[in-house]
């Protein structure tokens, strides 16, 4: 009996997997055809559903001859970048972006996300910020009314590695819960960005004023930048379970 379960517990969450990249890739379909036009400038974000607004992005390209110039959030979205043969371009010669597209770990109602689990939060809120449009996909498990019903893993925060201490205690002091040391799945040492930086993961306590609480963690002195992206998001794309895309402005 123990074996058979054991069987028939792989295979669903197999299948609910390949859901979920399914539910990845309409999202980043349909945020490329909405939102991405010829001679525009395109800010590429980090992750794993934003490959496949990638290949998107790079199929239309090539078969609509389209005039696309893109700016990576991260090394994964430059290689990325690279890989599909699309133009690379930097934020000097870019500062102005028509869109940037970009996973996250959580979407609440507010459109205020978490992003970050992966690690590159900083570059991609400085990309986001210069976009004139920024777009969220993602898929279903990341849809929630209010931020922590979906991402456990808590807010990720960017700090100079000298300083994660006495930021992580400040964090807790301030504002409860617990901020730790990202490591990496080695155990070997802490995770370090493409900034050269170390993440702390804060794990909140309860719902907070997320405008207000993100102002005052960029305060303390060692923080580059946080994981909440505060009235930054314009619209999200949802790939869902059913094969539809829902839509939150
Ligand atoms: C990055 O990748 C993030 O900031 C977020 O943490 C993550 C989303 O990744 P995925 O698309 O793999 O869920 O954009």
């Amino acid at each position: 009996v123990a074996s058979w379960r054991q069987k028939h517990t792989c295979v669903i969450s197999q299948a609910a997997a390949i859901m979920a990249e399914e539910a990845k890739k309409l999202a980043a379909y349909a945020a490329v055809d909405n939102h991405v036009q010829n001679n525009q400038v395109v800010g590429v974000g980090s992750g794993s559903t934003i490959v496949y607004a990638v290949d998107r992005l790079a199929e239309r390209v090539r078969q609509e001859k389209l005039n696309v110039v893109c700016v990576p959030t991260s090394f994964q979205a430059r290689q990325l970048i690279l890989q599909h043969g699309l133009t690379l371009s930097d934020l000097d010669r870019h500062p102005e972006l028509d869109v940037a597209i970009d996973g996250a770990d959580e979407v609440d109602a507010d459109l205020t996300l978490i992003k970050g689990g992966g690690g590159c939060l900083t570059q991609e809120k400085i990309v986001a910020g210069c976009a004139k449009h920024f777009v969220v996909i993602a898929d279903y498990r990341k849809d929630s009314k209010a931020l922590g019903q979906q991402w456990k893993k808590g807010i990720p925060i960017e700090v100079i590695p000298m300083a994660y201490v006495p930021i992580s205690r400040k964090i807790a002091k301030s504002f409860g819960g617990e901020a730790n040391l990202r490591m990496a799945v080695s155990k070997a040492g802490p995770v370090v960005t493409d900034n050269g930086n170390f993440l702390l993961d804060w794990k909140f306590e309860h719902a907070q004023n997320w405008k207000a609480v993100n102002t005052a963690i960029k305060m303390i002195p060692g923080v580059v930048d946080t994981g909440l992206f505060v009235g930054m998001a314009e619209r999200a794309y949802f790939g869902m379970e059913d094969g539809s895309v829902r839509v939150r402005d």
